[in-house]
């Protein structure tokens, strides 16, 4: 009977849920499906996770990598920085050890000797880590535009007269010469009818003033009143130079355009006779004013002429790895040294 009475008594909705609280489901066929689909929710979550952790762990090693190679590359960069920086300054070195070294060699040559490598490049030489080379060039065979203020007095006129055959000879205006020998005289009175002083420059855009001293760098010639056209660039510029004191022309250096200023008589042709004919270890003056081709010119020794230079232009060359250095080195020639005047890089 309390059999029966049990049997037909309705089951309570809530005794399910405390069994399967208080223990391992009964094994029906129903509760063996829900824990196979807990038991592959469970394991297709720990799949997910564990593929979220993969491509976390990924990401991270990229980034890794990118920063690393960021930071490898800029230490490439700072390496290779600091090497050009390195040969740099021994280029700079090197290029001074060879300025000292033509200076030595100016200083040392017996008369005549030095005409053996004025005016050409030697070839380069091996140094440890690149090469370096050299060429010397004469300044006073090219004409000093100074000497137009800076002459003595007795031979100012020829001056003026050299330089206006120049002009001649590179089809400028002759008068021109006025401008320049205004731009660098201490006064302020134009010259008639050509100079040019600050009442000039003064009307330009952007305006300025005449210089009023001697000219420190041959370029300066390019803000003088006419001297902006071909002419000056193509022709008189490679004949002119600017020295701190009045200077003769060197005979055995000078290209025939400079010689063939020299004297209305002197025309190009007898001046390219004067080039081919030179010695090797140049003329003396009175071979020079010997020579045919200055028949009948006037020239003698007033102070224009000279076989004897002072002054020069060196410039060294050094290339080391990456690094090239030039410098253009005013040299003046004092007994058996030759002192830096100016230098440029
Ligand atoms: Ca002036």
């Amino acid at each position: 009977m309390v059999a029966s009475t049990y049997s037909h008594q309705p089951r309570k909705r809530s005794a399910v849920p405390q069994i399967a609280a208080s223990g391992p489901a009964p094994r029906t066929p129903g509760t063996q499906v829900g824990t196979i689909a807990a038991s592959s929710g469970a394991a297709g979550r720990f799949r997910n996770e564990r593929g979220a952790a993969l491509i976390s762990a990924l990401l991270a090693a990229a980034l890794v990598a990118t920063v690393a190679s960021a930071m490898i590359f800029s230490q490439q960069l700072d390496i290779r920085r600091s090497g050009n920086i390195l040969h740099g300054d021994q280029a700079y070195l090197y290029a001074r050890g060879v300025e000292s070294w033509a200076g030595v060699l100016l200083g040392r040559a017996e008369d005549g000797e030095e005409y053996e490598y004025l005016g050409r490049s030697l070839p380069p030489m091996e140094v440890q880590g690149g090469r370096v080379g050299v060429r010397v060039d004469d300044l006073q065979g090219l004409f000093n535009v100074n000497n137009l203020v800076l002459s003595r007095e007795d031979v100012l006129e020829e001056q003026q007269q050299m330089f206006r055959r120049l002009l001649r000879h590179c089809a400028m205006e002759e008068d021109l010469e006025q401008a320049v020998s205004d731009w660098l005289d201490a006064d302020q009175e134009p010259r008639f009818p050509a100079g040019a002083e600050d009442g000039e420059y003064l009307r330009h855009d952007p305006s300025y003033r005449t210089a009023d001293r001697p000219l420190t760098d041959a370029d300066e010639l390019a803000l003088v009143y006419g001297f902006d056209d071909e002419g000056y660039e193509e022709c008189l510029k490679p004949l002119i130079t600017a020295l701190p004191e009045a200077t003769a022309v060197n005979v055995n250096t000078a290209p025939a355009p400079v010689l063939t200023a020299l004297a209305d008589e002197l025309s190009m042709r007898r001046a390219e006779q004067l080039v081919d004919d030179r010695p090797q270890l140049g003329y003396s003056l009175e071979e020079f004013l010997e020579h045919p081709s200055l028949a009948g010119t006037g020239l003698g020794g007033s102070g224009l002429l000279t076989v004897q230079s002072r002054y020069y232009m060196v410039q060294s060359e050094a290339v080391i790895g990456q690094g090239r250095v030039v410098l253009h080195s005013l040299l003046k020639q004092e007994g058996n040294t030759a002192r830096v005047l100016q230098r440029s890089r």
